[in-house]
């Protein structure tokens, strides 16, 4: 399959990996750039030797092209901007606010820059700063989300910008990627799918909470904070909802929210931490390598559009 995002990253299937904070590591970003996928590392809030270390790990697994998420709420962003520059990295993608004081510094080392909007006006505004492409992704994700569905959302990025779109939130197979191409994107960014992928390192609670996990089962806590996640439902996010019905404290609120991603993924204590994963999560049932995954999404995606022109009478 060859697309904008293909030509734009040089790399084999038109699929990104979403920049998971704790999940996305060398393993899975290794994985997912040898299979022909674009690998991200994510940045989170991890101090910046740490990604420096997965940079290193991930340019021994593979010569292919991948990427490193810069988290923007992150202390440490500023740091892992510079960072992505000295380590030559290919390709950034941002998340979770406005990657504008950066773009400049990566345009001029070469890297590809693709931020994750969730409006249109973002998009335009992010164009015009002078990024490769924007990935749009809607509120079905998981982790810090925004109000628009990706149904929407996509195909009025894609009506406002000139740059590659590429679509995120809600697609985990075949389906998705030919309705992302139908909405105008010309790839997927792709990242509950591969919680449940053999290379993700997330604790075995976690996989198991997804691969369990029903259509309804994901819920969004901290709206009345300004900064909403969508995770897997469990004791946290009750009593996060409970918080939210008595008006709490943001203090409180956060004192609550602290610590807890890294809880569920490293320790597998799922009951009490934060299960980010998206909407699509009902969908996934099996953990399978990622080069696999790859393959069946993009081959399930080409099957799908060779057969659309028998939905219109000729
Ligand atoms: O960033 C994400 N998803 C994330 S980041 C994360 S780590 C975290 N942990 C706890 C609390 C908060 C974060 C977990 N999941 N996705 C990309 C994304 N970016 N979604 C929405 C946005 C976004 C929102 C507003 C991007 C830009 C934006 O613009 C703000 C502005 O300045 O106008």
């Amino acid at each position: 399959m060859r697309t904008r995002l293909t030509e734009l990253l040089n790399i084999e299937y038109p699929i990104m990996q979403g920049g998971m904070a704790w999940v996305a590591d060398a393993s899975l970003a290794g994985a997912v750039s040898a299979g022909g996928g674009l690998g991200i590392i994510a940045g989170g809030s991890a101090p910046p030797e740490v990604i420096e270390a997965e940079i290193r790990k991930v340019k021994e697994m593979t010569d292919k092209p991948f990427g490193v998420n810069v988290m923007l709420l992150s202390p440490n962003a500023e740091a892992l901007a510079q960072m992505v520059v000295d380590l030559e990295v290919p390709v950034v993608t941002t998340g979770a606010g406005n990657p504008g004081p950066f773009v400049d510094k990566w345009k001029a080392a070469g890297i590809r820059v693709l931020p994750v909007v969730a409006s249109v006006a973002y998009a335009v505004r992010l164009e015009r700063m002078g990024v490769d492409a924007v990935i749009a992704e809607g509120t079905e994700s998981g982790g810090h989300i925004g109000e628009a569905t990706t149904m929407t959302l996509v195909p009025q990025v894609a009506d406002a910008v000139s740059i590659p779109v590429v679509a995120a939130g809600g697609i985990a197979d075949g389906r998705g990627l030919a309705a992302s191409f139908m909405l105008g994107a010309c790839g997927a960014q792709i990242g509950t799918r591969f919680l449940a992928c053999e290379e993700c390192t997330v604790h075995e609670n976690y996989k198991e909470k997804v691969l369990k996990a029903k259509d309804s089962d994901s819920v969004v806590t901290g709206r009345a904070t300004g900064h909403p996640v969508r995770g897997l439902k469990n004791r946290l996010t009750r009593q996060f909802k409970e918080l939210e019905a008595k008006e709490t404290s943001l203090e409180e609120y956060e004192a609550l929210g602290s610590d807890r991603l890294r809880q569920a993924v490293k320790e597998g204590d799922v009951r009490n931490g934060s299960v980010m994963a998206g909407q699509i999560a009902g969908l996934v049932r099996e953990i399978r390598p990622a080069a696999e995954i790859l393959r069946e999404i993009t081959g399930e995606a080409e099957q799908l559009l060779l057969s659309a022109p028998q939905l219109v009478e000729k």
